[in-house]
């Protein structure tokens, strides 16, 4: 067993009350504009913007520090024109047979579909796969803990890194997602977790008009 090694914690910040107060009432303004986009331009996007909000993303809190993601950011053409076409055979299923009724009704508002092409469109899929297990060069398979627990969190805090760098995003989630396993050539032990579509809104980009819950909705104080 490897014993813990501390060393001294440095980064606290260091702030008044009211600064807290100032600083989490900006963030809160900065998230609450945040909208899920659905329609992207083509406009390039340097790698280096994409490349620290993932890093943010790979600070995140997670099981036993096993860091059981991996993140496969796409940008090959040809690549995500694969992606669309599976990801719309898969969907075109779940709006036609798979989803029930029910489902279909909570998406209503939301106006989507089995058309994806922002797929094409964007200049980033970031395809998160999440690890039950590393396998390591000798083959030995290292198990990971929390791992869906983990990803989510670190995808959180990539969502937020995007924004906060002033790109918008799209949580995909096509069902089942196995065909990324094939065309990015990944080995059993990654599942795919969700694809992130990065980029800039397309002009007159538009998004439903829904909202959150409120304070009193989403929170419970017990004193
Ligand atoms: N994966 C489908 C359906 C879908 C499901 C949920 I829950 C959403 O919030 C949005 C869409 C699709 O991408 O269209």
């Amino acid at each position: 067993m490897t014993e813990p090694k501390y060393i001294p914690f440095e980064n606290a910040l260091e702030i008044s009350e009211d600064e807290m107060i100032e600083h989490s009432e900006k963030f809160l303004e900065l998230m609450k504009k945040r909208r899920t986009i659905r329609e992207f331009s083509d406009r390039p996007v340097p790698r280096e913007i994409i490349e620290n909000c993932i890093l943010t993303a790979g600070s995140a809190p997670n099981g036993a520090n096993m860091q059981p993601w991996q993140f496969v950011v796409v940008e090959d053409k040809n690549i995500k024109k694969k992606i669309r076409e599976a990801a719309e055979e898969e969907e075109k299923v779940f709006y036609t047979q798979r989803a029930p009724q029910e489902w279909l009704d909570a998406l209503a508002p939301l106006g989507t579909d089995e058309s994806k092409p922002f797929l094409e469109t964007a200049p980033y899929l970031i395809v998160i796969f999440s690890k039950k297990y590393d396998i390591l060069p000798d083959g030995r398979q290292v198990k990971n803990y929390y791992t869906s627990e983990s990803v989510g969190i670190a995808t959180g805090m990539l969502i937020t890194a995007i924004h906060n760098a002033g790109l918008v995003s799209l949580t995909h989630t096509p069902s089942p997602m196995n065909f990324l396993n094939e065309i990015l050539d990944r080995q059993v032990n990654e599942k795919p977790y969700l694809i992130l579509v990065v980029g800039h809104p397309a002009d007159n980009a538009k998004v439903p008009d829904i909202k959150k819950k409120s304070v009193s909705e989403i929170i419970t104080y017990i004193k």
